[in-house]
């Protein structure tokens, strides 16, 4: 097993109610503790409002607002502007959702606070489906998963979130992963400085819906950075683009082997999906070049 350096500040509590071995939990710990005690949460229903329960039992060391699914952008909007108008203007107002709340229920109201450029960091937790209800299929869901709505895998891409918010033009999009927790508490670190919304996205391999064993979860997410499957980088301003991971060493075959959704896949179904990771790679390492 290998030992992963951190040193943890307290913020998250233990007693929370994660799958045990969950990546969502390491990562929750990682960004409290990087966001700090002058912050204010808000929680879109999703397994991270699972994870940190309610008052006052609440699992991180900061206020926590449990919103609804639809707008968990906008209350933190109202939030950040109710607390510059205390002048407590250097508060950060952190928004946690699941993809489900982000690319499909929530996105109307976070693509409206992102087109006013509202002080937000907002983080995706983004385990691909609906897995606090079950685990079905969201529109982040990558082609071929199964899941519980989509029984003979998933027929369409994952949507590509990352450039419908570039195309917002806010100041800072990032992705991470629990594989490379220095990497994460940077990036939370830079959003912090910055002024406007932020948006950072963590790749969850969820236990129970992707069918990944409970010691496994950083183990398939570092494949998913390694192969190319999730890269790692930032987007500033909508236009700069850099990568924060620029090698792809593996191909998808071990990443998709850790997981039970890809089980049924043959070798033509293989080879689409390395096709698809391949065409990402190349426009996202194209678009890094050209401005980097
Ligand atoms: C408008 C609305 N529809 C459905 C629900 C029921 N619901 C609660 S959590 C959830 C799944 C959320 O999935 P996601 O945001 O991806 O988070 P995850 O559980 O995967 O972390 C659903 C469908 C709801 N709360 N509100
Ligand atoms: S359902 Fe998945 S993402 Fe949610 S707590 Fe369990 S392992 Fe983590």
């Amino acid at each position: 097993m290998e030992k992963i350096e951190y040193k943890d500040e307290g913020k998250f509590c233990s007693g929370h109610v994660a799958c045990a071995g969950c990546a969502e939990a390491l990562s929750m710990r990682v960004i409290l503790n990087e966001v700090g005690d002058d912050a204010v949460g808000v929680v879109a229903p999703s397994c991270s409002a699972v994870i940190l329960g309610g008052h006052p039992m609440s699992a991180a060391k900061i206020p926590v607002l449990h919103g609804t699914l639809e707008s968990a952008a906008a209350s933190a909007s109202g939030i950040k502007r109710a607390l510059k108008a205390q002048g407590r203007d250097d508060t950060t107002v952190l928004c946690l959702a699941g993809d489900g709340g982000t690319y499909d229920i929530g996105l109307q109201a976070l693509s409206s606070a992102a087109e006013r450029n509202e002080d937000i960091l907002y983080i995706c937790f983004d385990n691909e489906g609906y897995m606090n209800t079950g685990g079905q299929k969201s529109s982040s869901t990558p082609s071929k998963a199964v899941t519980g709505s989509t029984p003979l895998g998933k027929t369409t891409r994952k949507k590509n979130m990352i450039e419908i918010l570039a195309a917002h033009r806010i100041p800072y999009i990032a992705t991470t992963s629990p594989s490379h927790l220095s990497d994460m508490a940077a990036k939370i670190k830079k959003a912090k400085t910055i002024r406007g919304t932020k948006v950072i996205f963590v790749l969850i391999p969820c236990l129970p819906g992707w069918g990944v064993a409970d010691n496994a979860a950083v183990k398939t997410a570092r494949l998913g950075v390694e192969s190319g499957v999730f890269p790692l980088f930032e987007v500033e301003n909508g236009v700069d683009y850099t990568m924060t991971v620029a090698q792809r060493t593996k191909p998808i075959d071990g990443y998709l082997a850790q997981q039970k959704r890809y089980r049924s896949l043959d070798d033509a179904g293989r080879a689409e999906l390395q096709a698809e990771v391949d065409d990402t790679w190349s426009r996202l390492t194209e678009r890094a070049g050209q401005t980097g």
